[in-house]
């Protein structure tokens, strides 16, 4: 990371290295022994003037805090945000003018439902919460990876978040939906039906989380220097396109490795590979507002990219893994409502909730007000103001004053002009009865789930219908089953058709919507496809053809692949020609999962236990649509089945060998593959 990263200088204030020091107390007081209390006789009772076993077990005892109520399964990083063009005629936010300048950030990815130690690729909504240390203070873009949101309204998130988690009596299922309460909370409140849709999406399964998007949801407001405000959505676009899991291998992931997205987040940082996402925006000038067949401020409700495109206009470099998860990750505070000058809020009801509710949660979190002064918190620019005490105070204010206004100190800290950069929220006209009711144009639940639906490509279709089957397989009130069946038939019969008939409940009558639109952007077959920094898993025993394997595997790389060896146990394989490679894993320590693609190389001499063995990864790898490159003694490995079918490249030429398992990596998944 370059020197000039402010963030990142500040910090270092604040990091120590015990690496060759003398063990301490926190008061500084050399330790002389660490293994046994101070005991009145070798054999007595431990002594309370044993300070240092005081101070060490009462500091343990206290090591643990709250989790998150949502989202406390997170993984961040560090990095940089430099915008592409000056964005002054939209907004006059300082971050966005000029494109020589970077702002550091720091973003922290998580699941939504589990807990702090569950797994990492259930089905569920990822967090994708940026903050950018900006010089006119913290900005927050606190988004996930699904552009709409369950409800629409924030009154009705403990609601949600009950029905979602475990159920109360016997704290089952972890970090899962497909349990009732939370399909009850769907059938009962239809609003949410258009994420429904995302969340049985493979949105829902990302397979890194540098291939996915990022969306801050609401509708929020630029506003430029002459006062001029435009309505805008914000997008993270993945440079390496947006790719998914397939369900079954995702859940087999859990159990062989739960860290699977943060291990790929942190290996991809060490290795240099720095996960890049470019920021978007969409823009609504405020006459247009009401020129769509939604409301804008519906949360509900995403805007169709082809009828407002994302303008491109910046991109975000991670590029520094944490020192300590605790003190950066866990302490971490976000909060949609952190902006500077420039970007604004909209009256989106759940967006105006949210900005109550995350400097409260960070109060029993973080315990106290303070929590702004925790070291991963602080912006990069000084901060003044009148606020004094409370729980962990670092800041030492001096001076007598600490009220506004006052004439000691001549009136300061004292309010900025707008000139000088002080906030001033824009001066929307709003009048209005007082009135707990939603508006009409509220009301419209499901054409944007059926829009959603006409969107995607057939295996992305299958997808979804085998998600809900899954999902209401697990529901035991058959009466819910059935709520959400009905419910989604005002999405498409080709979708609850095959469910109900899964699920064994009755196929409801058919309502369907009339929306005949699609929006080709929301499928993901229309991504981005690249075979960077994909993981090879290479299946080699003894006496491989060394020469030609060795040049093959340089070719890989040289295409930005990432093999790594698999074979029965570690060490040194030898191949002809003098080659030997290190082996990198086993049978037993990984797992066909694990990979992007397998290319099976084999040996001269195979036991029963290595053809077993690699008949079982491929035929996992095949199930899972994964590419599979098979050469020389490696395509007598291959199932008969496999040969010709689609992503399964077996050939004897190097180079065209290369060439088309390269090219097959890149495609991702072969969706037109038949399964037997
Ligand atoms: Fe939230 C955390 C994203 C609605 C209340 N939320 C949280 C995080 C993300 C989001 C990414 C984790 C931040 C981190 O990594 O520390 N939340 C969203 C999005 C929403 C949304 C995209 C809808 C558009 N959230 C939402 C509502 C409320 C909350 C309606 C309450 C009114 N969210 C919270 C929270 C959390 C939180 C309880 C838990 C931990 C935290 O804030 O710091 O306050």
């Amino acid at each position: 990371m370059s020197d000039e990263n402010k963030k990142n200088e500040q910090l270092e204030q604040y990091r120590t290295d015990d690496k060759d020091k003398k063990l301490t107390t926190n008061q500084g007081v050399k330790v002389s022994e660490d293994e046994f209390s101070l005991k009145a006789g070798e054999r007595g009772p431990t002594l309370m003037e044993d300070f240092h076993f005081r101070e060490k077990m009462t500091h343990f005892d206290h090591e643990r805090i709250p989790e998150r109520i949502v989202h406390a399964r997170g993984f961040a990083a560090h990095g940089e945000f430099q915008p592409y063009e000056s964005m002054k005629e939209y907004t006059k936010a300082g971050f966005l003018q000029d494109p020589s300048k970077k702002t550091p950030v720091f973003v922290r990815f998580s699941t939504v439902a589990g807990s702090k130690g569950s797994a990492e690729t259930v089905r569920d909504a990822r967090g994708f919460a940026a903050k950018f240390y900006t010089e006119e203070g913290n900005f927050d873009l606190v988004g996930n990876n699904i552009p709409v949101f369950f409800i629409q309204d924030a009154i009705k998130f403990p609601d949600l978040v009950h029905a979602v988690k475990p159920e109360p009596h016997n704290e089952m299922p972890q970090a899962a939906t497909a349990h009732d309460t939370f399909w009850d909370f769907i059938a009962n409140n239809q609003e949410s039906a258009h994420m429904v849709m995302w969340a049985m999406s493979d949105r829902a399964i990302p397979r890194s989380l540098r291939m996915m998007e990022g969306f801050g949801v609401h509708t929020f407001r630029f506003v430029n220097e002459e006062g001029k405000a435009r309505f805008i959505k914000f997008h993270w676009k993945p440079v390496l396109g947006t790719h998914s899991l397939v369900w079954d291998e995702a859940q087999k992931l859990n159990g062989k490795d739960p860290d699977f997205h943060r291990g790929d987040l942190w290996e991809s940082i060490e290795k240099g590979d720095y996960p890049e996402y470019e920021l978007g925006v969409q823009i609504i000038e405020e006459e247009d507002e009401f020129k769509f067949d939604f409301d804008i401020l519906d949360p509900t409700k995403l805007w169709p990219e082809e009828d407002v495109p994302v303008k491109l206009i910046g991109k975000m470099t991670l590029n520094r893994n944490v020192d300590n998860v605790f003190a950066e990750t866990e302490q971490a505070a976000f909060h949609p409502g952190h902006v500077v000058p420039g970007i604004d809020f909209s009256n989106d009801p759940l967006l105006q909730g949210r900005l109550f509710s995350y400097t409260d949660t960070q109060l029993i979190r973080l315990g106290g007000p303070n929590f702004h002064e925790l070291p991963i918190n602080r912006p990069v620019c000084p901060f003044h103001n009148n606020q004094r005490d409370g729980y962990g105070r670092h800041t030492i204010n001096k001076g007598q004053v600490s009220y506004h206004k006052n004439s000691l100190a001549e009136n300061t800290p004292e309010p900025a002009t707008e000139a000088e950069g002080g906030y001033k929220h824009y001066q929307e006209k709003v009048e209005g009865h007082k009135i707990r009711a939603r508006s009409e144009s509220f009301k419209d639940h499901f054409s944007q789930a059926t829009l959603f639906w006409n969107s995607m490509s057939d295996h992305e279709k299958d997808h979804i219908i085998q998600a809900m089957s899954f999902e209401l397989g697990k529901v035991e009130s058959e009466s819910v089953q059935q709520q959400v069946v009905n419910m989604f038939a005002n999405v498409s019969m080709d979708l609850v058709k095959p469910v109900a008939e899964a699920i064994g409940v009755d196929v409801p009558e058919a309502k369907d919507s009339n929306v005949t639109k699609s929006s080709p952007a929301l499928s993901q077959a229309n991504t981005k496809h690249s075979p960077s920094t994909r993981k090879v898993g290479v299946i080699v025993s003894e006496g491989f053809n060394g020469e030609e394997v060795a040049n093959i595997i340089e070719a890989l790389k040289a295409a930005d692949l990432q093999p790594e060896f698999i074979s029965s146990s570690l060490g040194k394989r030898k191949g002809t020609d003098g080659v030997e490679v290190t082996v990198d894993h086993t049978f037993l320590t990984s797992d066909s999962v694990l990979f992007d693609a397998l290319y099976v190389v084999g040996g001269n001499d195979l036991d029963k236990k290595f053809k077993q063995d690699t008949s079982y990864f491929l035929i996992e790898a095949f199930m899972h649509f994964k590419p599979i490159g098979a050469t020389h003694e490696g395509k007598e490995l291959l199932e008969d089945h496999m040969h010709g079918s689609p992503g399964v490249v077996a050939e004897s030429d190097s180079k065209t060998f290369v060439k088309g398992f390269v090219e097959a990596v890149a495609k991702h998944r072969h969706w037109d593959r038949e399964l037997v």
